[in-house]
């Protein structure tokens, strides 16, 4: 038994990170448009620094993304000639709310994604809808504190009302929140949260979590009664932690570390908050604010299905002096594995960490999984014709998959798809770099947002095209 015939193989992209255009179409200024690229990128995405508008000193390299406002029919073209059986994408919520406290929708945004998902459905295209993938309106986070604040289940409801039922019949696959753990790491990017003085940062980190999952449960509530079709899933930034050493103390301390964020998929998937993290956060003095309704929101409405970000396991110990070391994981801090070899921004490269993590996650919930983001960022050097020989991209790519067919007909896990991160080159999250790529379409643009835009296939391109023709049985690099 292989993949499913009807297995979901596809790429994923974020608006923030390509589509640009942030001041057309009556789109509203949002969270994050405001992060610059360079060395205060950090401190601005964790809201240690307030950044709520545009300065001199900075690049900002979301305002022109890689133009795919502009562009999305070109680019839909080229993911429906590789064959694309879905296209993960995710919705600008300052487009179709642009303060985000409005009653009215904008109907430039809303004809905006009609037209995108017409062009996908065009080439037999499923789009897989994230609906917030670390948007926030500027509105909302200057108005009222962003996800801090519980009138945010509010708005976040009329968003989703509004998509669920202007676009039924349309989409079908809908993410609620993107990496919705990444909050505790990057508040500000993640929900529109920095921090005042001596305030107790995890407290609200917490609260503001809270209001995620209770709004997450109401958008699943409500895109099952506007369409009992759809199908309703969370999102997590994955990624087993792995014992630095079998010293029993190094287990527990990575047991623990998953458990920072399986907490999240436990209220999204179980529907109730595990006792490991209610005593945790009592040891830490923290007092959540929880309607008595919210209980049983929470319980009635969990996921359809459980998605996840992987492109990396990690390590931890307890001994400090390995600790130290620690290898530049990006947000999740991670020590270095010495058996695994690292990519050019040192993010550790696992492919059977991805089987380890498939078995975890259906292991804990037995929900079907979606593997939503996994890639090789990457310096490529194109040739004069835009020609990138990016081989390294199709091995990660090919030893991932394999792994990942290994829990699938191996190990039984059940998977409905496969959308490899930034199939088209685009901002990256962390850095802002756009010379950290993930594509099969190598865009001409640099860091600095110089480049013509034109869009070029790589190696990658025609390799995956045949991946996805054998629905995965021809992982073969020519
Ligand atoms: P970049 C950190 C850890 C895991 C996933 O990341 C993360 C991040 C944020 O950097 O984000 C996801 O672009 C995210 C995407 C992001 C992608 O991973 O830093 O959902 O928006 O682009 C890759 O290389």
């Amino acid at each position: 038994m292989g993949l499913r015939k009807d297995f979901l193989w596809g790429g994923a992209t974020a608006a923030n990170q390509c589509e640009g255009g942030y001041n057309e179409g009556g789109r509203g200024l949002a969270n994050v448009d405001v992060v610059p690229n360079g060395p205060d990128r950090l401190a601005v995405i964790s809201g240690q620094r307030k950044m709520i508008d545009f300065d001199d000193e900075h690049f900002y390299p979301a305002k022109v993304g890689i133009d795919m406002y502009h562009r999305f029919k070109e680019d839909i073209a080229l993911f429906g000639e590789m064959g694309f059986k879905t296209y993960r994408l995710s919705i600008a919520w300052s487009r179709i709310f642009p303060n985000g406290d409005e009653d009215t929708p904008n109907e430039e945004g809303l004809k905006f994604y009609e037209e995108l998902f017409k062009e996908c459905h065009k080439y037999g295209i499923e789009p897989l809808v994230t609906i917030t993938h670390f948007d926030c309106p500027m509105h909302l986070i200057t108005e009222y504190g962003g996800w801090r604040n519980r009138k945010m289940i509010d708005f976040y409801e009329n968003l989703t009302r509004t998509l669920f039922t202007r676009y039924k019949g349309l989409v079908k696959y809908w993410l609620t929140f993107n990496e919705i753990n990444v909050l505790l790491h990057a508040p500000f990017m993640g929900a529109g949260i920095y921090f005042e003085d001596d305030e107790n940062q995890e407290q609200v980190k917490y609260q503001a979590l809270h209001h995620e999952l209770v709004a997450s449960a109401l958008a699943t509530k409500i895109g099952h009664e506007i369409d009992p079709e759809n199908k309703i899933g969370c999102m997590l930034a994955a990624g087993a932690y792995y014992p630095y050493d079998c010293d029993p103390r190094d287990v527990w301390e990575s047991r623990k570390k998953d458990r920072e964020s399986y907490f999240l998929t436990d209220v999204q998937s179980r529907g109730e908050y595990p006792n490991y993290f209610l005593k945790e956060i009592e040891r830490k003095g923290i007092k959540l604010e929880i309607k008595p309704e919210d209980f049983e929101l929470l319980k009635k409405h969990t996921v359809d299905y459980i998605s996840f970000s992987y492109y990396s396991s990690r390590v931890t110990t307890v001994n400090k002096e390995i600790l130290n070391e620690n290898t530049d994981g990006n947000l999740f801090a991670s020590v270095k594995n010495p058996h695994l070899k690292a990519s050019e921004w040192g993010w550790q490269i696992d492919p059977l960490g991805l089987r380890i993590t498939m078995n975890d996650i259906y292991d804990r919930y037995q929900k079907p999984l979606f593997i939503v983001e996994n890639g090789l960022g990457a310096i490529d050097v194109p040739d004069e014709n835009g020609y990138v020989e990016d081989d390294y991209r199709i091995q990660y790519l090919s030893d991932h998959i394999q792994t990942m067919k290994d829990a699938v007909e191996i190990d039984g896990v059940e998977l409905w798809g496969y959308t490899t991160w930034g199939c088209i080159d685009l901002v990256s999250a962390g850095t802002g770099e756009m010379s950290k790529r993930y594509g099969f379409i190598y865009v001409d643009l640099d860091d600095k947002g110089e480049g013509t835009l034109r869009r070029t296939k790589k190696k990658s391109f025609d390799w995956y095209k045949e991946v996805i023709a054998s629905n995965g049985a021809n992982l073969r690099n020519k």
